[in-house]
């Protein structure tokens, strides 16, 4: 079954009235988009194994101690552009663009992280004065990659002439990548320095973490949330599982972090690639999902 014969309904099954589209402040909105990936393939399927796994999901946040859902998740139809990438990713950007401008806070679940070039300037069209933070294992920073400019691998490289970039949990780049990186002093926190301040200790705030939010320039931010960030014992279903990865509450401290130092305008959450009879990434992507969803609604 294709992603998009596949309906899953509506994130975290909320009644009605909380899932209404006038009400709701946060849409989710599905992007099965996959054209470039180059290894392991399967992220179209990555938005409904996120909603699905969502309806099993408990709505009351045990950190917060609210249920942030009362603000409103409505949930679209899957986006699923075709043709070739550049279309696609403008189809991307106009939807985007147009949520955006109804002051609407637009979660895109992906799909490939390509879609990120065209929900970013799609936001940037409503928007000015944003900063991209990145959390993956990739500096996503090659120039084009197996012929293709609006490869997954040069998501980065696509956005930083136009926007700051902040890049957290990297472990995995290019010669040219860390030249780029260093000609243009990009701040780029290692998973290996994160990795150092282990173990994770409760009401503080890591050093890097504190630094990783003072190096973004804007006030505010687009987060995009590539899934491979984290480590792969915890997140196997990605394409490339890179090692010595985050872990999740050191992910869940620096959104909350994040959110509350800097204005949020949307953010997604990239290249999950489900694997068959294997529920708990798909699950760790939907309470991803509802905690970013969370802080929106919040804020
Ligand atoms: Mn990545």
């Amino acid at each position: 079954m294709s992603a998009q014969e596949h309906n899953p309904g509506a994130f975290l099954d909320l009644p009605p009235e909380f899932a209404d589209r006038t009400r709701a402040r946060v849409f989710v909105l599905p992007i099965p988009y996959e054209a470039t990936t180059t290894w392991v393939k399967g992220t179209a399927c990555g938005p409904a194994a996120i909603i699905d796994a969502s309806h099993h999901a408990e709505t009351y946040d045990e950190i917060a101690r609210d249920e942030p859902f009362r603000g409103g998740i409505h949930t679209l139809p899957p986006l699923a552009p075709a043709g070739e990438p550049a279309e696609a990713l403008e189809d991307i950007r106009r939807a985007v663009a147009d949520l955006a401008s109804q002051e609407k806070f637009v979660l895109s679940l992906g799909g490939e992280h390509a879609l990120t070039i065209g929900a970013v300037r799609g936001v940037a069209d409503v928007v000015d004065d944003l900063t991209v933070v990145q959390i993956d294992a990739h500096a996503d920073l090659r120039d084009e990659y197996e012929g293709s400019p609006l490869n997954h691998a040069c998501v980065m490289r696509r956005l930083v002439d136009n926007f700051p970039i902040v890049q957290v949990g990297v472990r995995s780049l290019t010669v040219d990548g860390a030249r780029l990186i260093e000609e243009r002093g990009i701040p780029v926190f290692f998973a290996e320095r994160i990795a150092s301040t282990c173990p994770f200790k409760r009401e503080e705030i890591p050093v890097w973490m504190n630094e990783a939010i003072e190096a973004i320039p804007t006030r505010r931010v687009y987060l995009t949330f590539d899934i491979d960030a984290f480590d792969p014992s915890i997140m196997p279903a990605v394409g490339t599982p890179e090692p010595g990865g985050l872990h999740w509450y050191q992910v869940l401290t620096f959104l909350r972090t994040l959110f509350e130092r800097r204005d949020v305008v949307a953010a997604d959450i990239v290249e999950l690639c489900p694997i068959d009879g294997m529920v708990a990434p798909d699950f760790l992507a939907a309470r991803l999902a509802y905690a970013i969803a969370g802080h929106a609604l919040r804020a």
